[in-house]
């Protein structure tokens, strides 16, 4: 059983691969949920439906989020009523928040909801959001404090950001079947996702670090970062406020306690000697995945890496 910790569209990449090199059934994904919020009174959790488009093969992977081909008829006519509709929900899109909104009114926990939509899709791998209770990540800026989606979506991720924080978490339990998925696991893989506000959500659910500190399981990581900045996305902006450099030595620093290994760009080997001395080993590699054949190429590589 492999453990996956993962974001929504940079994990989605590596996701891919691995479900291609092995059987799907033998992945588990523990989803970040911070990102979680209401639209239309639709309770949308993007993070976990990538990660399940993905998996259905139904993802739109230049968008890097919701469903291929997907029209915004809805959207228009939301529009059209007066609606604020920055958060663009496709058609397609549209019936999976409100088949989750409704089974969760119906009284169904998140991971219950979760299961059921991931099984009907025909997704193989499980997937577990971090937690069934709501916890939302909030951006602090001069302006104000923004919700993920305001901050990401709306505001296109330019405000400055003064700090992140994660209300909700200290009284959060994590999700049925995560501790157990941990503790159980033959490897644990942390996806090239923002360790501040993919996995840092993830990391904040009470007994989940500490699991992943406890486990004699390897733990490797795939840096979401080339030099001072992300792949994609504003993890750099993010990792700064938070206190740590922009840099795979900060990524390595936010996961030191529980990480074994962690794959690099060959363009940050000269900083592999400050990445081994916090007790991570380095791995350079090629990160990017541009295209299918990176994906695939690079997950070999992580699976060959908590096979050794
Ligand atoms: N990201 C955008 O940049 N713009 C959007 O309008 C947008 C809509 C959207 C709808 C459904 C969904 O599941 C995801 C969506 N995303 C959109 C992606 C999402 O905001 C982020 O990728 C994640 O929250 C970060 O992991």
């Amino acid at each position: 059983m492999l453990v996956v910790l993962t974001g929504g569209t940079g994990g989605a990449k590596l996701i891919e691969g691995l479900a291609a090199e092995i059987d799907p059934s033998e992945l588990t994904i523990i989803c970040n949920t911070g990102d979680d919020a209401i639209f239309h009174g639709l309770y949308v959790s993007p993070d976990i439906d990538t990660i399940t488009y993905t998996l259905a093969g139904l993802s739109d992977s230049e968008k890097g989020w919701g469903i291929r081909g997907d029209t915004f008829t809805a959207l228009e006519q939301l529009r059209r009523l007066g609606n604020d509709t920055w958060f663009n929900l496709g058609d397609k899109d549209l019936a999976t928040h409100i088949t989750r909104t409704k089974l969760l009114n119906e009284g169904l926990k998140l991971s219950a909801v979760t299961e059921h939509l991931r099984r009907q899709l025909r997704v193989r791998s499980r997937i577990l959001p971090m937690s069934d209770q709501r916890i939302e990540t909030r951006v602090k800026t001069p302006e104000g404090e923004l919700s993920f989606q305001e901050f990401f979506v709306k505001q296109r991720w330019a405000p400055e950001v003064i700090s992140v924080r994660f209300p909700g978490a200290e009284q959060a339990q994590p999700a049925p079947g995560v501790l157990d998925a941990i503790g159980n696991a033959q490897a644990i893989i942390v996806c090239p996702s923002n360790p501040i506000t993919s996995i840092g959500p993830i990391l904040a659910v009470p007994g989940i670090r500490a699991a992943l500190e406890q486990t004699g399981a390897p733990v490797v990581g795939v840096s979401p970062m080339i030099g001072a900045t992300a792949i994609s996305g504003p993890a750099h902006k993010l990792m700064v406020a938070a206190g740590f450099d922009a840099s795979v030595v900060g990524v390595a620093k936010c996961y030191r306690e529980f990480l074994d290994t962690l794959l690099i760009a060959g363009e940050d080997c000269a900083s592999a000697a400050r990445i081994e001395a916090l007790g991570v080993a380095p791995v350079a590699s090629d990160i990017r995945m541009a295209t299918q054949a990176d994906k695939l190429r690079l997950a070999g590589e992580v699976l060959a890496l908590v096979k050794k």
